[in-house]
């Protein structure tokens, strides 16, 4: 099918306008810019110019569209309910905005049959601009030996308080010059923050300190905190705690 004409802000207003008010945000990025930092094998199967939006959900989702969800659909049976939330709006945005364009919608949760992930969502967060993806290799001179460190994605406004939930490919729309690829704000600058924030993160997640790194401008609510740190199997009991 021949490139639409559609323009980067003709996707990213309407999807917003959608999404925002539910608790997430869009960022837009060309599938060029993540298959340049990633080996062939994990590329998306798109030209470099195609247009692509990364969706992450802000603490507010969790009032806004994750409670809302289960009080609608009940609270009996669903086993994913995140994810299913995550997928009925970001499903639901994307039919009311797009009918009429392909759309390839990944989630953050799926996988290919080859057990690879669908995209790499730290990865795209980081060269849409989003929020900067601290890596071991961020860190010069390395305390730890060879250990391997897992890298974890820090947002300007929310610090840890988020999560990047799906990856929108508009199969049909071919961006240019337009769209200047942003630096994801580096709002942990120095060498020693950097070390703090990944032993943080590895050793300590459980306890979310690395989720403040940064001042947090808003962090998920005790509600939103107790749900996500009681294992999966026993969340369905909590909620039947809160009635
Ligand atoms: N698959 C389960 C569901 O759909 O309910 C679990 C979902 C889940 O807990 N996902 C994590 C999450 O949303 C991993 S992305 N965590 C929020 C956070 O860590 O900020």
């Amino acid at each position: 099918m021949a490139a639409s004409p559609a323009s980067v802000e003709s996707v990213i207003r309407p999807l917003g306008s959608c999404l925002t008010k539910l608790g997430f945000e869009v960022y837009p990025l060309k599938v060029g810019w993540y298959n340049s930092v990633l080996p062939p094998s994990l590329h998306l199967p798109y030209p470099d110019d195609t247009l692509a939006v990364v969706v992450l959900s802000t603490p507010a989702m969790f009032e806004r569209a994750f409670l809302p969800f289960l009080e609608q659909r009940g609270i009996q049976k669903p086993c994913d309910p995140v994810d299913q939330c995550v997928r009925d709006c970001v499903s639901t945005a994307v039919s009311q905005c797009f009918s009429e364009l392909k759309v390839d919608v990944r989630y953050d949760y799926e996988l290919l049959p080859s057990r690879k992930p669908k995209f790499l969502a730290q990865t795209a967060a980081h060269v849409s601009g989003a929020a900067f993806y601290y890596q071991q290799s961020d860190v010069t001179d390395q305390p730890w030996a060879g250990k391997k460190m897992f890298g974890v994605c820090i947002h300007p406004s929310f610090g840890g308080w988020f999560a990047i939930r799906a990856l929108l490919v508009f199969e049909d729309v071919t961006v240019g010059s337009e769209l200047v690829q942003p630096a994801p704000p580096d709002c942990v600058p120095s060498r020693e923050d950097r070390i703090k924030l990944l032993e943080a993160f590895n050793f300590r997640w459980q306890d979310w300190s690395y989720r403040d790194v940064v001042p947090p401008a808003q962090t998920y609510s005790e509600r939103q905190k107790e749900y996500f740190s009681t294992a999966p199997a026993l969340r369905l009991a909590l909620l039947r705690t809160w009635g």
